[in-house]
């Protein structure tokens, strides 16, 4: 698996507006605040069943109804395709949140 070069990586966050290149993590991120835990935890349940189909695993961070999630490969030590399409399926648990 192949990381995104800088052209490629640009052009799929202008079709993402609700994630950012985290630079450190050299992973795609987005904050999500829900209305509360139940809300949060559930959407991550959602997003853990996803990402264990796909083999592609989210690093997270939960506090109550904050949710940070990146999204970066592993076997590619940075962004790929994969998180890519991560993404546009986490946004599609989430209509109308932007
Ligand atoms: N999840 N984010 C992420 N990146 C990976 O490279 C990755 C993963 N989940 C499972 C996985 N790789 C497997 O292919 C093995 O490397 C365990």
């Amino acid at each position: 698996m192949k990381p995104l070069d800088t052209g490629q990586l640009a052009a799929e966050l202008g079709a993402l507006p609700a994630w950012t290149h985290d630079r450190t993590r050299n992973a795609l991120h987005r904050r999500i605040e829900l209305e509360d835990f139940a809300r949060t935890f559930g959407l991550m349940t959602q997003i853990a069943i996803i990402a264990d189909k796909r083999d592609h695993h989210p690093e997270w961070s939960n506090v109550y109804n904050r949710l940070e999630i990146w999204l970066t490969t592993h076997d590619a030590a940075g962004v790929s395709q994969r998180d890519v399409d991560m993404a546009r399926e986490i946004d599609r648990l989430l209509p109308g949140d932007f």
